[in-house]
């Protein structure tokens, strides 16, 4: 029998404030698992703490909510242990730039195979509004009263400049191109960033549905070659009149697992413990 959305409900009470762009990415999350036909209990999540990090809460598939900014050392262990499993990565702009920053490189230059799913909403959303460091320059929040003075993180240059093999970005607004986005990601051999461009119809009140719909272009319309690295890094830049979604790059390269002989002979998790292991917990005594 095929996988519907209500078998990916956990039942939950949902929290979210109404309008939010979280509620889009999770029910393009379980399109996406239901169109690629993905057995949920071959499916990890793992995420941060923020209200993106609630998604763990409503995803009826093997959940992991880590602290915060360490979805990716997570994420890399769990692929380690067992990389027949399909891995998605949540992550807030602040969870993933911020205080996850530093595995952040790391994780791409491995190309650990998973999606890393960032809900960007250019602000911190659960601790109720203080400026992300992907607040754009000049953004009024909390803790910027006058304006932020910082220039914000770009996730794509950063993806780009990292060594991720799938950079792309998406919108809430527009589901059927981000279930369209989420599948490719999802089976890609490789650390693929999707960054989602995520209204927090609460406390970001400049990066608004309205705001992204008068400006996001579609690189598929535009004739962009996801394998031109360069061309890319062009079009990531891009934040003005024109924001363009979908996929930016691509490349093929083998993944964190390939690297790992002990991986080759099937996932750790199958593999029978060979080693005598006596002397080693004698130490322990
Ligand atoms: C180690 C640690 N530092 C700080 C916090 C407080 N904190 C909780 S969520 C959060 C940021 C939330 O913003 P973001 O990651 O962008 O997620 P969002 O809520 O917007 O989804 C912070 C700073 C924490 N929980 N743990
Ligand atoms: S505070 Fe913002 S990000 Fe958090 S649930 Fe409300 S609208 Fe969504």
């Amino acid at each position: 029998m095929s996988l519907t959305m209500k078998d990916l409900d956990t039942g939950a009470t949902n929290t979210w404030c109404p309008g939010c762009g979280n509620f889009a990415i999770l029910m393009t999350v379980k399109q996406a698992l239901i169109q690629l036909g993905l057995n949920p209990s071959q499916v990890v999540a793992v995420s941060g703490i923020g209200c993106h990090g609630k998604t763990t809460d409503y995803l009826k598939v093997n959940t992991f909510h880590v602290i915060h900014g360490r979805v990716l050392p997570a994420a890399t262990a769990i692929k380690l242990a067992n990389h027949g499993l399909t891995v998605l990565g949540f992550a807030g702009d602040g969870d993933a730039f911020n205080i996850g920053m530093g595995h952040f490189p790391h994780a791409a230059r491995r190309n650990v195979n998973m999606a890393y799913i960032v809900h960007d909403n250019l602000i911190y959303g659960l601790t109720t509004g203080q400026a992300s460091p992907t607040s754009r320059q000049g953004l009024v929040t909390k803790t910027t009263p006058r304006g932020s003075a910082e220039p914000g993180v770009n996730p794509l240059t950063q993806s780009l400049t990292g060594g991720a093999t799938f950079v792309a970005r998406t919108f809430a607004g527009e589901a059927k191109h981000m279930t369209e986005v989420l599948k490719r990601a999802i089976t890609h051999r490789g650390f693929a960033v999707v960054d989602v461009l995520q209204p927090c119809v609460t406390f970001n009140r400049v990066n608004t549905y309205e705001f992204y719909k008068q400006r996001v272009r579609k690189l598929e319309e535009e004739g962009h070659d996801e394998g031109d690295f360069e061309a890319a890094y062009r079009r990531a830049q891009e934040w003005g009149d024109v924001i363009p979604i979908g996929v930016f790059y691509v490349e093929e390269r083998p993944t964190y697992e390939d690297g790992f002989p002990a991986l080759a002979g099937g996932p750790l998790v199958g593999q029978p413990l060979s080693r005598d292991l006596s002397g080693l917990m004698a130490e322990f005594k």
